[in-house]
């Protein structure tokens, strides 16, 4: 039976401070149709999808900080969007800013769900690796306080059955980090799907060119998939919000790690490709075959130790 999906993915341009959730839902809901009319099966939105990118400010007022979060999901304003979804039996899944209730607790997190072609949330990733900082720093040249806003995920990498293939989920930073893929590698991971939000310069090297910027977002994704075997599709909000400028480059990588769909614009776009989930098989089962080649016994450092240990 095959297994080729095609996936589209939704690159969303900038949102402003001022922007609505109904305006980005109205947005996503736009590229959903687009997705549609081009046959897609499973659509990929991108990290925070709903609202500005607000880490790039610095807030102290709660109320103020809460406002950019949801309390539940689907809600009223992204209800649209689930409905949308399930009438054209189309899989999706997206970032945004959660406010879960864990014993009693209000708990902070950067979240993506996947949504079956029946609208029911069948997976929840909260981000593991938080950029940036927790405090206002100023010697950068624009703040990122997603270590401020946000608490440290406690979902871990799982992998999802789903579509007939298994399925993972990470979001933005953590793409740059071999441990995301590894883990969910482990667990036969055949399409990894991940939003981001990355400034299109450096706040702390402004002089740091943008072409190396977009060079370091690739080859993360690129080695990711080819190192596991594993589609990755990888999506951005991208362009300019209140001043500050995310890059974009979303890409569908095949698991040769190479790119076999990427964006063109700073804005709304869809790019489509057809994902064979068995075209994971070969480098599974060669190269990458891990039952055979890895050497967990030489491995313990990664999990012993999170910083640098330098000999004496
Ligand atoms: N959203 C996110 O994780 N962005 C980071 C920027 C890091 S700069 C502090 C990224 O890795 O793209």
């Amino acid at each position: 039976m095959s297994r080729v999906i095609r996936v589209g993915g939704a690159q969303m341009g900038p949102l402003q401070k001022s922007d609505s959730r109904e305006a980005a839902v109205s947005r996503m809901i736009k590229l959903l149709d687009q997705a549609h009319e081009e046959g897609c099966n499973l659509v990929a939105f991108p990290e925070l999808t709903l609202t500005t990118f607000f880490p790039r400010w610095d807030m102290d007022d709660q109320d103020e900080v809460d406002r950019y979060f949801e309390e539940e999901m689907p809600n009223a304003a992204t209800q649209p969007l689930f409905d949308r979804a399930k009438e054209y039996g189309i899989a999706f899944t997206f970032g945004y800013a959660e406010i879960a209730r864990e014993n009693g607790t209000r708990h902070h997190y950067n979240t993506s769900i996947l949504v079956d072609e029946a609208g029911n949330i069948v997976g929840k990733y909260r981000k593991t690796h938080l950029p940036g900082h927790a405090d206002f720093d100023p010697d950068r040249a624009f703040q990122h306080l997603e270590k401020k806003y946000f608490e440290v995920g406690n979902t871990g990498f799982r992998v999802w059955r789903f579509m007939d293939g298994i399925f993972g989920m990470c979001i933005c930073n953590d793409r740059r980090w071999p441990e995301t893929y590894r883990v969910m590698g482990l667990q036969g991971v055949e399409m990894v799907l991940l939003g981001f939000n990355t400034p299109s310069s450096n706040s702390q090297r402004q002089s740091e060119r943008g072409d190396l910027r977009t060079f370091h977002n690739d080859i993360s994704v690129q080695a990711g998939a080819y190192q596991n075997g594993t589609w990755v599709v990888s999506i951005a909000k991208a362009g300019v919000e209140d001043g500050h400028e995310l890059m974009g480059g979303s890409a569908i990588v095949h698991p040769s790690g190479e790119i076999v769909a990427k964006s063109k614009t700073l804005d709304d776009e869809l790019i489509v490709a057809d994902c064979d989930l068995d075209e994971c098989t070969f480098f599974k089962e060669t190269i990458f075959d891990f039952d055979r080649h890895r050497r967990p016994e030489h491995y313990g450092l990664i999990t012993q130790q999170t910083g640098v240990v330098r000999p004496d």
